[in-house]
């Protein structure tokens, strides 16, 4: 895979605002951009620690993933991004290596970012997100700011 690094990682809440809130008052952090993600089911909210983003996730939708997740485990880290180039190559080298992919091709996430998910049961109960930046220069400058 040769992850370049962590791109974000993705922490499902109940209520976006009160967890931009904290991370805001208590981290001093700045959420940059939310976006509504309707084919995911969530809202998310950006923040920028050095080279990583923090995502949160907000359900937009009783039966999403995100909601389905928070149901069954609470709130807390829900995945992990890992930069990749050449997404479609990796994810074919992931699937001849024996994992369980969750998108066989690249599907549109937040920020225009190409991303793809792998199963976490066959990635020892975490699951990971492969994306590759094809349309935008993150992370010195989000694609869309805050209104
Ligand atoms: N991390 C670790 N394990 C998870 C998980 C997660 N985020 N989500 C589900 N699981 C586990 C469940 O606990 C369950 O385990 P058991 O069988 O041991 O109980 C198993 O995976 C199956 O989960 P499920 O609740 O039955 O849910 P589904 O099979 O319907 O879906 C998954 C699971 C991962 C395939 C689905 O949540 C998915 O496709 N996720 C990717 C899409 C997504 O999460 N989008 C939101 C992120 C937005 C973004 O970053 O762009």
């Amino acid at each position: 895979m040769n992850p370049s690094h962590i791109e974000h990682i993705g922490i499902a809440v109940e209520n976006l605002n009160s967890a931009i809130d904290f991370y805001e008052k208590i981290f001093g952090l700045k959420c940059y951009n939310i976006e509504d993600l309707p084919e995911q089911k969530v809202r998310t909210g950006f923040f920028l620690v050095g080279q990583t983003k923090i995502e949160l996730l907000e359900s937009t939708d009783p039966e999403g993933p995100v909601a389905k997740f928070i149901e069954k485990r609470g709130e807390g880290i829900h995945h992990i991004a890992f930069a990749v180039e050449a997404i479609e190559e990796k994810l074919k080298f992931a699937e001849n290596s024996g994992v369980r992919l969750i998108d066989t091709v690249p599907r549109r996430g937040a920020e225009g970012l190409q991303i793809a998910f792998l199963h976490p049961k066959s990635t020892f109960g975490v699951l990971m997100e492969l994306c590759e930046n094809k349309h935008c220069s993150l992370p010195t400058a989000p694609c869309q700011l805050p209104t």
